[in-house]
This record gives C-alpha cells, structure tokens and sequence, in this order.
C-alpha cells in the first residue's frame, strides 16, 4: 500500500509522532533505525503512525506508572475525565480541571491527545436525562461546543459520538436517540466542527473491527455523511478484544473504511483472558497484537493504535468481567509481557530483549532452604542439558499453597496470580554444556507450602 504525503496517516500520525519522538530524542526518530530500546511511540513514529495509552487521574501519583506514561507513548487519551458527567456535571456549570491535568502531562512530554468524549449514553450526568425533547439538541450542542472550544488546537481527534449502534446494527436506544432521533449524531458532528475547524472528528464503537452488521451499519452512515457533506473526518474502532479472537477481517474492514474517504483509529486496545495467565496465554495474546498491528499498518489511513491503558494493574477488564483480565502488554508490576515485544516487533523493532545465543535445552529443580511460620526460602538450580552453550533461561512454575515471593535474588520475577516466571540476570544466563547456576528468594506463606509439580526451564 503506497503511502503518500496527504494520507490521513501523514497528517496526524506524522505529526504527532514526531513531536513525541523528538520530545524524547532530542533527534529525527523518524529516519532512526529501530533499536530494541525505542519506545512504541518512536517505532510507530517511523512508521508514520501513533502509538498511544489512555490514562485517568487517580492513576498518575503511581510514580512508576507515570514514568512509563510519559516515555513509552507517542499519545494520550483522558480515559474519563473528558466525558460529561465530569465535565458539564449540571447545566452549564463546565469543569475541566481533571482532564486540563492530562492534557497539561501530555504537552509537556511531548505527546498528542485524542479526546474521548462529547456525546455518549453512559457517565452521563442524571439532569441530562431530564430535559424535554424539545430542548435536548440546544444541550448537546451547547455542551459540545463548549468543549470542544476549551481544548481547541490541545487535542488531535475528538470521539464525537460513541458507542450508537447495537450488535445488529439497529440505533441503540439513547436519550440522544429517543428524544432528538436519527439526526443527533449529524449534528453533533456539525456542532463539532463550527466549535474547531481543524480538530479530527471521530465516531467511535466497539465490535465494529471486522465486518459484520454492526460494522455495516456504522459503514453506511459514514458512507452517508460523507455523501451529504456531514463532517467525519474518523471511526475509531475501540477494539476490547478477546484472546484468539481478532477479527479475521480486520484489515478489509479497516482499508473499506478508509476507501469512503475516512481515517481509522485503533482507539481503545486491550485483549482479555480468562485468568489466570500461563506462557501459551501469553503466546497467544502475543501474536493477537501483533495481528492488530499488523492490520493496522497494512492500511495507510490507520493513523495509529491505543491501548485502554497499558498495565494490568490499571486496566478496566477484572471489574467488568470477573475472572478474565491481564489484557494488557505490562503486567501488573509493570514489566513488559511477550505482548509488548510482539507490538514493538511488528512496529519493525527487534523485537525485545536482545536475541539468547546458543539453543540448548535446561532443567530445573526448586528445593525448600529454610522455613519457619510465616515464611521460607527456597533455591532453583537451573542446568544446561545439552551440549550446547545456553544463552539464557526461564523458569516457570505454580505455588499450589498460596505462596507469594517476596525478594527473589539471582533473577527476574514476574508473577500473575499464582503463576511465577524467572528469567536470568544480566550475570548468569550463559551457561556451558553441563553447567549449572541457581537462584533463589524469600517467600511467604503458612509454612514453606508443597513443592510446586510443574516446574518447567525453557529458553527465554
Ligand atoms: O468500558 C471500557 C471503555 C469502553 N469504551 C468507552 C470507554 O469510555 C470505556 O472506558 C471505561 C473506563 O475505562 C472506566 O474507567 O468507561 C467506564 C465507564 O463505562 C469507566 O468505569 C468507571 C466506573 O464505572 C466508575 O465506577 C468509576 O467511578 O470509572 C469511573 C472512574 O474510575
């Protein structure tokens, strides 16, 4: 697919992408080769397009968590704080001192904004339901334009209208809906861009990534709007997928979208599991992104990729669908999953840590040190088995007692639940044919617990 200078892409994902790159870089991160070390947001930058995560306020006094915020993403998206029940709370009474906050974060590190958003059936504030059909378009219209004037020339995008349509593709059934009728989300539109000329105007769904009704319906209207001259400018495809379950029609729904004349967003990206992980999970979710990705490039009017924030510690998914999560590429400690190597490689990175030599074989063998009430040690001896060098190692197993570490040393943790996985050091992840390092930790628990039955050594 030829690229050219007026794509939707080149106009916002250039820019944006730029100023977040040489924010960072100080350097033309466009022409830059990719390294293991560029961030998503100054990979998706050479490729001409944004990467970006949406945060929310309580979130940003994490320190850790706003470190990576502010270094990974090339852009932000006010995961709540823009939308009416915070920003228009009653009537024409408007506040934007949470989402100013965010958008305040972003300027300074660099990174564009997409606002999410002016006209949506959910956290909306009670009064709105209240105001007689009569008068409801007036309201709408006011809102909108009052926001969308305050953050003139701060964000890139706006979702206009989100979430309309049902699954099969019939009007969900709003106050929008009821009260004003099919024509509410032309004029929001309209309202929308008499408020900012040069703001990029989004309808946002969810489920509209393949083809299929409610795709369809979304397609005819933006067919529609386009006809009688209503000003789109973007879909925003939301995107809360589930594992092994992209759209096999996603780039052919992307690229009939962007032939009417529209760009597209990834705007809300996350793929949940049921819980809790394991290394196949992961696998999978792995090469889930890199397919998103990959759809999304393949289309020169995809302008960029969100994610609905990018730790699991952080994410919406356990509250609203219990026993499935860890749908995003850090964990909950904020270490980078397979997910985040795998969207880092199909953004043309290498792909994550730097490639393990050598193609050995290990074992490893867990045994309790020490243990006390409330506590134990334990160590694990990893063995080269093979005849070959090994490069490096990762041990992986399940506490069946409830165990948790507290301090492990001589490695790298990273634990999901019950599920602990253990990388080497910097130090010691060459081994010789035969040769053995260990590591070990702190754990605790009621007593050392049982000896984990699945412990398992692989190549990282
Ligand atoms: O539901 C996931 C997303 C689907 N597409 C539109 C997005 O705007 C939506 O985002 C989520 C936020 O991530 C949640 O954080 O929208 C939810 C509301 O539908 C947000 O949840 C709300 C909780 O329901 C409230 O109890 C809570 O006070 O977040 C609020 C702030 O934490």
């Amino acid at each position: 697919m030829e690229r050219t200078p007026h794509s939707g892409r080149r106009t916002v994902g250039l820019t944006a992408g730029f100023a977040a790159a040489a924010a960072v870089l100080c350097a033309g991160a466009l022409t830059a080769p990719a390294h293991a070390d560029s961030t998503l947001g100054q990979l998706a930058a050479a490729k001409g397009l944004y990467f970006g995560s949406a945060t929310d306020n309580p979130h940003l006094s994490d320190t850790a968590y706003k470190q990576i915020l502010s270094s990974e993403f090339g852009q932000l998206t006010v995961g709540n704080t823009m939308k009416w029940q915070y920003t228009e709370p009653s009537q024409g009474r408007f506040d934007y001192e949470q989402a100013d906050a965010i958008v305040a974060l972003a300027e300074a590190n660099g990174q564009t904004v997409r606002g999410h958003t002016l006209v949506w059936h959910n956290q909306l504030p009670d009064w709105v339901a209240a105001v007689p059909a009569d008068r409801l378009p007036g309201v709408m219209r006011d809102h909108i334009t009052d926001e969308v004037t305050h953050f003139r020339n701060r964000v890139v995008h706006w979702d206009v209208v989100n979430e309309a349509f049902e699954e099969d593709g019939s009007r969900r059934q709003t106050v929008f809906q009821q009260k004003i009728g099919n024509g509410y989300i032309a004029e929001a539109f309209k309202a929308a861009r008499a408020a900012d000329p040069n703001v990029k105007l989004y309808y946002n769904d969810y489920n509209i990534e393949g083809v299929g009704p409610k795709s369809d319906a979304v397609y005819e209207m933006v067919k529609s709007f386009k006809q009688q001259g209503v000003p789109i400018d973007g879909v925003g495809m939301q995107a809360h997928l589930i594992l092994g379950q992209v759209p096999a029609t996603m780039q052919r729904n992307i690229q009939r979208f962007a032939d009417l004349g529209v760009d597209v967003a990834v705007t809300e990206l996350d793929i949940r599991m049921d819980l809790p992980r394991t290394e196949a999970k992961d696998t999978q979710q792995a090469g889930d992104y890199s397919a998103v990705v990959k759809a999304c490039l393949a289309v020169s009017r995809c302008v960029g990729i969100t994610v609905w924030d990018f730790s699991d510690r952080q994410s919406w998914v356990p509250s609203v669908f219990p026993g499935q999560g860890a749908a995003l590429p850090y964990d909950e400690n904020y270490a980078k999953k397979p997910a985040y190597h795998a969207i880092a490689a199909a953004l043309g990175g290498t792909g994550g840590p730097s490639p393990t030599p050598g193609t050995g074989t290990c074992s490893a063998s867990y045994r309790v040190t020490s243990q006390w009430q409330g506590g134990f040690t334990a160590e694990v001896t990893v063995r080269n088995t093979s005849s070959g060098p090994l490069g490096g190692w990762a041990v992986t197993w399940t506490f069946p007692d409830g165990q948790r570490i507290a301090n492990l040393w001589n490695g790298e943790a990273t634990t999901t639940g019950s599920s602990v996985r253990v990388r080497n050091a910097g130090y010691n992840g060459a081994l010789g044919a035969g040769a053995s390092t260990s590591f070990g930790f702190l754990g605790s628990s009621a007593g050392a617990g049982r000896v984990p039955s699945d412990i398992a050594c692989d190549r990282p």
